[in-house]
């Protein structure tokens, strides 16, 4: 029995048959397809978070210049207040409202008589205080149950005190997981903020779609970027405001970075604005030279093309002794790199680079298209949970749409290997016998450390003390363990030393794990069916 199988062993018939599909070794050859974006397991103990967290946690909160309440009990709104590190800077020009967390902190006797009112009185007090150009309202489970109309109250509200107000109904329970909340953000966006600005477009311009900035990686990004000459119009959303993000439809270009959380929004700029996107990957130098090459390609400009190359010569000449330094340290160790939705595929390239292989993989709540790649998007059928978070189509704006480029211009992009509108998932950087897993669970990160025994496994909060104290150094790829930025060429430098100080910590050849003696686990899991 392989790896794979020896953990599907360990479950009953049910949750068998269920697991078999989304946990997967990958064959060479084979098509390797996976099942994704599917309801977890009841008690299975999978590291997801829900719709609202999706929503306001992590597309709407880096908009620094907005006020969100969250409508609400209060700890929605106290998880999401800047647990995930988002970074943020006001300015004279820009309001910051990142170190405040706004919420209505419902109480008993607003689910029996409606929470409506004190939702009308948060309004009218954050606009008093504060003063802000725009609010937004975002609902958790319990106004969806009691049916409070967060929608008619922003109508009013905006019509009320003349600024926008914005509402979404992302109760945590709609969807799978935190991406149906993505999908709610991305459509409210769309909607009422992008295109209502009336800025003059610029020269090389470009928004950054899904960079929130964590640990200040887009900031790391946007150095860069505007050492070769490039404008960034605006982030979506980290260290983002409403203020850009009104003007985004002027930009020539948009560079996607997190395809799952804000692909919505790519595609709908392109059908409304005629804006051409590309995937990028700011994280790995083999990321991000090929990132900055393409976007150089597209503006297809001589001087932006050279001016490139000598920022990528300059930037990599900077990092080149340190990063060789950190090779020789890391070269054949192995890791299991496990996040939301498309940071595992971020990092493989900046491992590969370090000499570390990856030997297990996946994603919280990617879909398919994640892993397998854009071509299979045909082939998806929409169930009965994806179809509760509304689809919205746009039509083409007769005033602002454009066209940069001709065919004959668009077919030498293709021929220089430059794909607009194209993202081929995470198999297109794996290894085949790499062991993937969606939407995995506390049992099998137990299971596979036994069985895979990396040097380093990359995760999260939920399951970062389980892996130290089975001896494994582990370091959170979604916080950063408050360092960072990894993005970047300087940001790889932060990330070789930072993974070589944890594999390289006496510590964890001091640590017995528990099961290494006495089993922990009996039987099988999910009952016995
Ligand atoms: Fe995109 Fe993200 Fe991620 Fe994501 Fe996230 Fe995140 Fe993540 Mo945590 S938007 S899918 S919902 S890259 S919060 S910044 S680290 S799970 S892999
Ligand atoms: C979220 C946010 C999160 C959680 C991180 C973790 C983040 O999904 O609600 O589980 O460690 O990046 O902060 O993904």
């Amino acid at each position: 029995m392989d790896s794979r199988e020896k953990i599907l062993d360990k479950y009953s018939s049910k949750v068998y048959k269920n697991r078999k599909e989304h946990v997967i070794t990958i064959e060479e050859g084979e098509p390797n397809v996976i099942q994704a974006d599917t309801r977890a397991i009841p008690g299975i103990m999978t590291n997801r978070g829900c719709c609202y967290a999706g929503c306001k946690g992590v597309v709407l909160s880096p908009l620094k210049d907005v006020a969100i309440i969250t409508h609400g009990p209060i700890g929605c709104g106290y998880y999401t207040w800047g647990t995930r590190r988002h970074k943020a800077k006001g300015d004279e020009n820009t309001q910051s409202f990142g170190e405040y967390c706004f919420s209505t902190d419902m109480q008993e006797t607003d689910i029996v008589f409606g929470g409506e009112k004190k939702l009308k009185k948060a309004i009218k007090e954050v606009v008093e205080i504060f003063k802000p150009n725009c609010i937004m309202i975002c609902s958790t489970c319990p106004v969806g149950l009691i049916g409070d109309d967060i929608h008619a109250v922003a109508a009013e509200a905006e019509e009320l005190y003349g600024i926008k107000i914005l509402a979404f109904s992302c109760e945590g329970y709609k969807g799978v997981s935190q991406s149906g909340g993505h999908h709610i953000a991305n459509n409210g966006l769309m909607r009422s903020v992008i295109g209502t600005g009336d800025a003059e477009p610029m020269k090389y311009s470009v928004n950054l779609l899904g960079e929130y900035n964590i640990g200040g990686d887009g900031w790391e990004t946007e150095r860069v970027l505007k050492r070769i000459g490039y404008n960034v119009v605006s982030v979506m959303t980290g260290d983002g405001s409403y203020a850009e993000l009104k003007n985004a439809h002027t930009a020539d270009l948009n560079l996607v970075q997190c395809h799952r959380s804000i692909n919505y929004i790519a595609e709908m700029m392109k059908t409304k604005y005629g804006i051409d996107w590309i995937k990028v990957n700011f994280i790995g130098l083999d990321g991000i030279k090929k990132s900055l090459r393409d976007m150089a390609l597209f503006f297809n400009d001589p001087d932006l093309i050279a001016r490139t190359e000598a920022v990528i010569a300059d930037e990599e000449e900077e990092i080149a002794e340190g990063m060789a330094h950190y090779k020789t340290r890391l070269e054949g160790k192995t890791a299991a790199i496990y996040v939301g939705g498309s940071r595992t595929h971020h990092y493989i390239n900046l491992l590969k680079t370090l000499g570390v292989e990856v030997v297990l993989a996946g994603y919280e709540f990617g879909h398919r298209d994640d892993y397998e790649g854009r071509d299979v998007l045909p082939s998806i059928k929409r169930d009965a949970d994806s179809k509760n978070v509304e689809s919205i189509t746009v039509e083409k704006d007769p005033e602002n749409f454009k066209s940069i480029l001709t065919p004959e211009r668009l077919e030498e992009l293709n021929n220089a290997g430059v794909h607009l509108e194209e993202y081929n998932g995470l198999w297109s950087d794996i290894n085949d016998n790499t062991v993937v897993t969606d939407d995995y669970n506390h049992f099998e990160t137990e299971e596979f450390l036994k069985l895979l025994k990396p040097d380093i496994f990359f995760s999260g909060i939920k399951d970062k003390f389980l892996i130290q104290k089975s001896g494994v150094p582990s370091r959170q790829l979604h916080s950063y363990d408050y360092a960072g930025p990894y993005a970047g060429f300087r940001g790889a430098l932060n990330f070789a030393k930072d993974i070589t100080m944890a594999i390289y910590t006496p510590a964890w050849n001091l640590v017995e794990a528990p099961w290494k003696n006495t089993p922990t686990l009996e039987g099988s899991l999910g009952g016995t069916e």
